[in-house]
């Protein structure tokens, strides 16, 4: 197998390690270090974590990644120290008194080291604490200064660094990645003008229309307070009880039971701004704007059944993907798509667009993409980037700015403020992964940690000891400016009435699913209210969702054992708009390009395994850049019946059926034989069935799921179209176009 080892695609793309060579990825970019009012600065200061980015970078630099290079600590051929940078000459033994006699007190070496160990850990993030991110750039298509001047829209084919964190919201730092959750999607762009954070979700709409209700909601969702429990799930009495009594949730409750709350990756799922925010142009003006992340490998998704067991396969399912996706090279792409409207034409939508729990349906205002977003290289350092990474909703940078979604208003305030305990005070914008690729410059002072060193006497404006340094720029200057929107209103503590519609949205997000998305809905509910103990919860949910479809509600009531209740009252006697089926809120509409990069395919063999067809069907998969792997009973080589040894990679036990996407069992009577005898195999083949995954047979290995009473014909006579049996070089052709597409779902009605 050495010609299938040497051609795997692990740790090949990643530049090397140490040296420059790591410092210089492949994709260049476009921004200049200094621009903008302080571009003729004489003061040369080199400052890390204010990132002074000193002259020009050097050309095919990231800028992000350059700065982050100065405080990178490589410790190759280095030898110990302590933290005063003391050479340590023992590292075993603390300071005794004797062999055998107590440790003295002055031993500094040890005290700096357990004192430091104890304090390593910080506060995780209230909610979105469990998370994995990545670095790579946004890439502008067109300029866009007609709608907005923010930087990263400039010009054709601009770069702009970013880094992003993908993360579940009501799980612990350490809780596993494919439980039922919403996940975040936060991007923060480092733009010549500031840093810019879109701090999104893979759902288009949220549960709640007012930031007054956040922590309510949190802490219904998360464990409940006096058995801890459950962790990193919505399935039990306190989400359920605070949902039944919040009709506006109802919209969210779909998504939040639909195939988007159990993605497959981050890779394969799309990202949302959630909120309508502004477009601000050079001239002043405004638009309306939303904000969509579309995967350029298409949206896949788990099923419960399988997300379930990955929880217990491989808990960092999620964040191993996306880590091995980039260091085999195979970088994770998004295209970013601009929903733009203007106020007026958003008063004929027949819905509020500050209200979160809606959304503006793409058939109402085209998607248009305006640039790609490229992952390409994993952090050196999980703490440092990303969880020291802060993301605030105030980060904006001149040409967006914020609408008056009250949702959206609190955010404003709760992340900037969430940083200053999560990470210890004010000047967390200095740590090197959250500080601005351009300068700093204000006369904000001191504070613990504080990293940079101001020069000068002067740290107040207006002065004059200063020079009058820094100095406000102005609008002209490239100063951030709000739209001036005219407001005369009384102060109230209230909602338009447009919010009180709780369910025309619900019912157009039900009617736009196809008919598996359907009934993995249903299922959902079930699974979550049967977890609930509480029967008055139950028949709460049940009847808001009388209000959405009164088939969905009658599946569900019947489901949990009881009459279908009446509707929940409606809270307003407005009329709602009857919104038709909107084709692109079903997962189906984001084929993405259909390759099979990155699926991973086991290749199950045994002893008399044809090798090589094995060997050239694992070549194959790789050459269409999948992973695939030989997976056998346990490790070491197997016999074959062609060609030499095969060497298993992975063992059926340490690596089951729901860890891959597909799987081929080769031809060779022997080897069938005793995959056949393996109720393992069973199991293995079983779930990749019922998963609804693509399955190759080469020759007689149809034979092992002929025994499985497994058959190209499913239970209304139709054919199975991910099952290939035979092995004919078309039905290899068909299976890897297979591995791209979605999956074969008519197999769950069976
Ligand atoms: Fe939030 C984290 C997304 C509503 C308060 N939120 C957080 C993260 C994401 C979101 C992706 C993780 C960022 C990271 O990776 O570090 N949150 C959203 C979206 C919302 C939303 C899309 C609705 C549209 N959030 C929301 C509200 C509030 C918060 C209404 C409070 C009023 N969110 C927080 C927070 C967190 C956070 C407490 C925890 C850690 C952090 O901010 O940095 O401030």
């Amino acid at each position: 197998t050495n010609e299938v080892a040497s051609a795997m695609p692990f740790n090949q793309g990643k530049p090397s390690e140490y040296g420059d060579a790591a410092r210089m990825p492949a994709q260049g970019q476009t921004v200049a270090a200094s621009s903008g009012a302080f571009a003729g600065s004489t003061v040369s200061e080199s400052n890390a974590s204010e990132k002074t980015g000193e002259g020009q970078p050097d050309p095919g630099n990231n800028h992000t990644v350059g700065s982050l290079d100065r405080v990178r600590v490589d410790s190759t051929g280095q030898a110990l120290s302590t933290n005063q940078g003391v050479k340590i000459a023992d590292n075993q033994n603390s300071l005794k008194i004797g062999l055998r006699g107590p440790t003295a007190l002055e031993d500094f070496i040890l005290r700096e080291k357990i004192t430091h160990f104890d304090h390593e850990r910080i506060p995780e993030r209230v909610v979105h604490a469990r998370g994995s991110a990545a670095h790579g750039y946004f890439e502008n298509y067109k300029p866009l200064g007609k709608l907005s001047k923010a930087a990263p829209f400039a010009e054709a084919g601009k770069r702009t660094p970013v880094f992003v964190r993908f993360s579940t919201v009501a799980g612990e730092r350490g809780s596993a990645d494919t439980v039922r959750d919403v996940r975040g999607f936060a991007v923060k762009f480092y733009t010549d003008e500031g840093n810019w954070d879109l701090v999104g979700n893979n759902i288009p709409v949220f549960f709640i229309q007012d930031a007054m209700k956040f922590p309510d909601l949190i802490h219904a969702v998360k464990p409940e307070p006096n058995n801890g429990m459950p962790q990193a799930a919505s399935a039990h009495d306190t989400f359920w009880d605070f949902a039944s009594l919040t009709p506006e949730i109802t919209h969210m409750l779909l998504w939040h039971t639909s195939d988007r709350a159990i993605p497959r990756s981050y890779r394969t799922m799309q990202g949302f701004g959630v909120h309508t925010f502004r477009l601000i142009n050079d001239a002043g003006e405004s638009v309306f704007c939303k904000f969509h992340w579309t995967p350029k490998a298409g949206t896949h998704s788990l099923l419960w059944d399988e997300a379930v067991k990955i929880a217990g396969a491989d808990a960092d399912f999620h964040r191993r993907d996306l880590w091995e996706a980039i260091e085999g090279g195979n970088y994770p792409e998004w295209e970013l798509g601009l929903q733009v409207f203007s106020e007026e034409e958003a008063e004929g939508f027949g819905i509020d667009v500050l209200d979160p729990t809606k959304l503006v349906p793409e058939e109402m205002v085209p998607v248009r993409a305006v640039g790609r977003m490229v992952l390409d290289r994993n952090p050196d350092n999980f703490f440092a980037e990303t969880e020291q990474v802060a993301f605030c909703t105030a980060h904006i940078v001149p040409g967006i700015d914020f609408s008056n979604d009250p949702l959206l208003q609190g955010r404003i305030h709760s992340y900037l403020d969430t940083q200053i305990s999560r990470l210890g005070g004010a000047n967390f914008h200095e740590l090197p992964i959250n500080a601005p690729v351009n300068q700093v410059h204000n006369n904000q002072r001191d504070g613990m940690h504080r990293q940079a060193i101001h020069r000068g006497r002067a740290a107040y404006e207006p002065n004059s000891l200063g020079g009058g340094c820094p100095f406000q720029t102005g609008v002209a200057g490239g100063g951030f400016t709000s739209f001036p929107e005219p407001i005369a209103a009384d102060k109230v503590r209230g909602k338009p009435e447009l919010f009180a519609d709780h369910y025309s949205q619900a019912r157009m997000f039900w009617i736009s699913q196809s008919p598996p998305e359907q009934q993995h809905i249903i299922k959902a509910f079930l699974f979550e209210l049967t977890r609930v103990q509480t029967p008055a919860i139950r028949k709460r949910v049940v009847s808001l969702l009388v209000n959405v479809d009164q088939e969905l509600a009658d599946a569900v009531a019947d489901g949990l054992g009881f009459a279908t209740p009446d509707a929940a009252p409606l809270v307003s006697t407005l009329s709602t708009p009857d919104f038709d089926p909107s084709p692109s809120l079903s997962l189906t509409a984001y084929p993405g390009d259909g390759s099979a990069k990155g699926r991973k395919v086991a290749i199950v063999v045994a002893d008399g395994t044809d090798g090589e067809a094995a060997r050239d069907i694992y070549m194959q998969l790789l050459a269409e850049g999948a992973v695939p792997r030989f997976v056998g009973d346990k490790l070491g080589s197997v016999g074959s019946s062609s060609g030499s040894d095969l060497e298993v990679e992975i063992t059926i036990s340490a690596a089951p059926a729901v860890l891959f996407d597909a799987m081929v069992l080769p031809d060779g009577e022997p080897a069938i034989a005793s995959l056949m005898a393996n109720p393992l195999v069973h199991a293995f083949v079983r779930d990749q069935y019922f998963h609804c995954k693509p399955i190759l047979c080469l020759g007689a290995a149809e034979d092992l799921l002929a025994q499985l009473g497994i058959s190209q014909t499913l239970e209304d006579g139709s054919v199975d179209e991910a099952l290939f049996l035979g092995g004919t070089a078309g039905d290899i052709e068909a299976f890897k176009t297979a591995l791209g597409a979605p999956r074969q779902f008519d197999r769950e009605a069976a």
